[in-house]
Formats: C-alpha cells, sequence, structure tokens
C-alpha cells in the first residue's frame, strides 16, 4: 500500500484500511510513502489531489488490471474510498480469521460524493446504558456506511452518562441505573474524550446530547436545589415522557447548563452541542422559549453550535442553529416547526419517525421495539425521500438525514444491531445517493446480496420478508 506523498491524514486512512484487510487476508500489506511517479504494479495507492469536483468528503476508486488507486481531495474523501474497496471484495474479508480468498475485486472506475453533508446516526445510551466498546462497535458500522455524525443521548430521565467534574452526582448518582432497574453506568470524560477521536479518527463528529428543559429527572434526582420545590425526586426507571422539568425562573439552573455544556464543550472536538428540547410538556410554553433562548446563548459562548429537537423552533435560534425534525407531519398544517424553523434559516435534519426511527418495531410481532409511530419495515425506511417528505423545503433547507435509535426496549449490542440492520444501511443510502436512481425494487436486490457481509461482521440482522435473502443466509 503506498501513499503519495506520505500525507499524515492519508497515512492513517491507509492504516485503517490495512487494519481491515490483514485479519481476513494474513497479508503483511506494509505502509509505504512513495515518493512520487507512478507506484510499482500490484500496489494500491492513496492519493490526495486537488480537485474542485470531488468536495470535501468526494473520492475517486479505479481499480485496474495493475494497480488499485484511491484518490480525494480531502482525507475524508479517502477515507470513503477504502470503504467502498472494502465492499468490493468478498464478504468473507470482514472475518477476523485468515480466509481461503481468492481477494478478486471488480475493475470499476467510481467518482462518487454525497448528496447531504449530515449523515447521522443516534444512539441513546441514557434510558439503557452502552459500555464504550459497544459505542465504538455502533461507530464502525456507521463509518461503515459513510455516516458523519454520531448523536449521543448522554442525558435523559432514566440516566446521566458522563462524568461532570463540576456537578459530580449527575454521574454517579444520576448514572447509577436505567429502563428495568439495571446497574446503568456512565463515562468518565476520559472514556468519552477517547470516543470523540475513535469517532474523528473515522471522519465522523460526535454530537452529544443532553436534553433540556424536559427529559431531566436523572439530574433533579441529583440535585434537589435543581428543583422548584428543592426536592429531589427519586431516580426513574420506567419508560414515561414528559413528566419532569428543570426549574425555569432559578437562576441556579443556568449555572448548572453552563458548567455542564461548558465541560462538554471542552470534551468535544467537533462544532456541535445537541440540547434536545423535546416533549418538554412539563414545562409552561412561555417558560420553555426563555430556557431555550438561554440555552442557545449558553451554547453559543461555549463556542458551539446548537442542535436541537424541532420544538425548540418555537422560540428565538442563534443563526446557525440545526433543528431536528421528528414528529411534525408536512401537510401544511399551521404553525409547523419546520416551516417556523425554515424562516429562522435553521436549516433542517430530517429524522421523520415513520421513516427513520430504527426503534419503531418491524411488525406487529417484532420482539423490540415501540409503535407510537407505526411500524417500520424496510422498505417504510428505504423507499422515502426526505424533500418529497416536506414539499415545502427545498434542497438547501436541509442539513442532511439522520437515523435515531432510542434504547427504552434494549439492552445489548445485540438488540442494538438488531433494529439497526437491515434499515440503516438503507437510511445511509437515502443521506448518501441522489434520489435519481434510487428503487425499491433495485435496492431490496442489493441489500439481499449484503446479507453474507452481515454474517461476515457478525451483526444480528433482522430477515425482513420484504428482503429476498440468499439461502445460505438464513441457515
Ligand atoms: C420520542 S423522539 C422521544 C424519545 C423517545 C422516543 C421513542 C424524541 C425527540 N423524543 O424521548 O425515546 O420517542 O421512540
Amino acid at each position: 500500500m503506498v501513499v503519495e506523498r506520505g500525507d499524515p491524514a492519508a497515512v492513517g486512512v491507509a492504516h485503517r484500511l490495512t487494519g481491515w484487510l490483514r485479519p481476513a487476508t494474513g497479508y503483511p500489506l506494509p505502509v509505504l510513502a512513495s515518493p512520487g511517479g507512478e507506484a510499482p504494479a500490484g500496489s494500491l495507492t492513496l492519493s490526495l489531489q486537488l480537485d474542485e469536483t470531488l468536495g470535501e468528503e468526494g473520492y475517486r476508486l479505479a481499480v485496474g488490471p495493475e494497480r488499485v488507486t484511491l484518490s480525494a481531495a480531502q482525507p475524508a474523501g479517502l477515507f470513503y474510498a477504502a470503504q467502498t474497496l472494502r465492499q468490493l471484495f468478498p464478504p468473507a474479508i470482514e472475518r477476523t480469521s485468515v480466509q481461503p480468498g481468492p481477494w478478486v475485486l471488480p475493475v470499476v472506475a467510481i467518482m462518487d460524493r454525497p448528496r447531504f453533508a449530515w449523515r447521522g446516526f443516534m444512539l441513546d445510551v441514557a434510558r439503557h446504558f452502552f459500555t464504550p466498546a459497544d459505542v465504538r462497535r455502533l461507530i464502525d458500522y456507521a463509518a461503515l456506511y459513510k455516516l458523519n455524525r454520531f448523536h449521543l443521548g448522554l442525558a435523559n430521565d432514566q440516566g446521566w452518562r458522563l462524568e461532570i467534574r463540576s456537578w459530580p452526582r449527575l454521574a454517579e448518582y444520576g448514572g447509577s441505573t436505567e429502563i428495568g432497574g439495571g446497574p446503568g453506568g456512565y463515562y468518565t470524560q476520559s472514556e468519552y474524550a477517547a470516543l470523540a477521536a475513535y469517532a474523528a479518527e473515522r471522519f465522523i463528529t460526535l454530537v452529544p446530547e443532553i436534553d433540556a428543559p424536559g427529559h431531566t429527572n436523572a439530574a433533579l434526582a441529583s440535585y434537589a436545589e435543581l428543583n422548584c420545590s428543592g426536592e429531589a425526586p427519586p431516580l426513574y426507571t420506567g419508560i414515561e415522557v414528559g413528566f419532569s422539568s428543570l426549574c425555569i425562573h432559578k437562576e441556579i439552573t443556568y449555572r448548572f447548563l453552563s458548567d455542564v455544556i461548558g465541560e462538554v464543550a471542552a470534551l468535544t472536538p467537533g462544532p456541535y452541542i445537541h440540547i434536545g428540547g423535546d416533549e418538554a410538556h412539563a414545562t409552561p410554553p412561555d417558560d420553555y422559549v426563555y430556557f431555550m433562548e438561554r440555552a442557545g446563548a449558553i451554547i453559543q459562548a461555549h463556542g458551539k453550535r446548537m442542535v436541537g429537537w424541532e420544538e425548540v423552533a418555537r422560540g428565538r435560534l442563534e443563526p446557525g442553529t440545526l433543528v431536528q425534525q421528528w414528529k411534525s407531519v408536512p401537510a401544511g398544517s399551521a404553525g409547523i416547526p419546520d416551516l417556523q424553523a425554515a424562516a429562522q434559516n435553521a436549516r433542517i435534519i430530517a429524522s421523520p419517525a415513520w421513516r427513520a426511527y430504527l426503534d419503531m418495531k418491524y411488525a406487529d410481532d417484532s420482539p423490540l421495539g415501540l409503535q407510537w409511530a407505526g411500524l417500520v419495515e424496510v422498505r417504510d425506511a428505504y423507499d422515502w425521500d426526505p424533500l418529497s417528505e416536506y414539499p415545502a423545503m427545498a434542497e438547501g433547507d436541509l442539513a442532511g438525514v439522520e437515523a435515531c435509535l432510542w434504547s427504552e426496549t434494549l439492552r445489548s449490542l445485540a438488540d442494538a444491531e438488531f433494529l439497526a440492520f437491515p434499515r440503516l444501511p438503507g437510511l445511509a443510502e437515502i443521506a448518501w445517493s441522489p434520489r435519481e436512481g434510487r428503487s425499491w425494487g433495485e435496492y431490496r436486490l442489493r441489500l439481499a446480496a449484503h446479507a453474507p457481509r452481515f454474517n461476515a461482521l457478525g451483526i444480528n440482522y433482522y430477515r425482513s420478508p420484504q428482503v429476498p435473502w440468499p439461502a445460505e443466509t438464513l441457515l
């Protein structure tokens, strides 16, 4: 493997690629810096070059009889070229022990670049805790499908999952349980920073969410002074929503928020902090707007951009805020939040629950998942376009698409895999590929052909009856 001019970021991608190819091939695959000129026959070359048609994330991949060449204008593009190359090898490439091969690639010339800049996956670690190893695995899956945002729901009614040094009881006490009463858990600051770095090495921006002013029971239980009554409620291990609220007219609420946001901002390399803002049914409407405007200013003062669930558009938004749509149905109903957001020039992240919520059941008899937004079969998750879902919006109003995995019913990584697969690859394709040329009839065949890869990766996936899975993958 040869890296032209030895650019350090490109060398990093080359090491990642060799890490994927070595276990199954058993090849040593040394990474060498080339002095320039044409690479020797039989080599695989990564090269960064000026090419304005490729943008920040586009790439070219050429497989010829003599050599393989990956090129891009930026390191992220090289990383996506490497992910595509990985998928061109036979599925056994994903196994963790040496396989017989042969390691044949099709001859191709690919030029590829994404439609949307925001291609997200959300994991709720508050309802059920996921260990750093679980999260790394899910980051790997997101990277495999060229997603570039990993949104981590760190604080909710049932748990607070990040160490905050200025308010230590949040994690120590507020993180001590989860839905069903299990032991919960939290990330130390160094574990969290390591997750952010792990994501960044895969060109994924970690987006932390601290949900407020509702969904805050874990914080309210940890510090009595955050409650209007001055009394702390007990920890909560059920699945209801909409019953908790920070105390909007106590000044300590904003000291708390600023301390928390300050620590999270310092630990987070990416530019975004998600403030939640959903389902604040226990906060009076005027108080909600007052709170959100202060929260927006606090996030901005700590140098970050606010992201919020669509409800945040009820108040005035700082420029650059991103609004994540999840429940509003378009159809021009008066005052729908996506239009309010658009009016404020906020860009939208599309996560319509009836399409993009990975925690919805596939079918009535699905063993995991919820059903409040309906059943979401594999076709429902794939066969739509973000713009036709929101006729009032133009392409430029949309930042992108995010698939959300809430964890009320999830107790393990295998459970998370079952709900994410095979819907996640379809949502990732919607975020990356142009609308033209996509069709369910063709996609279901490609998805079926992908099953041996899920098997080789050890992914626990739903064998949807809508997909013609190869017989050997059903054993
Ligand atoms: C609604 S989606 C919620 C979450 C739940 C989810 C379950 C959103 C912004 N709020 O609190 O976990 O439904 O599907």
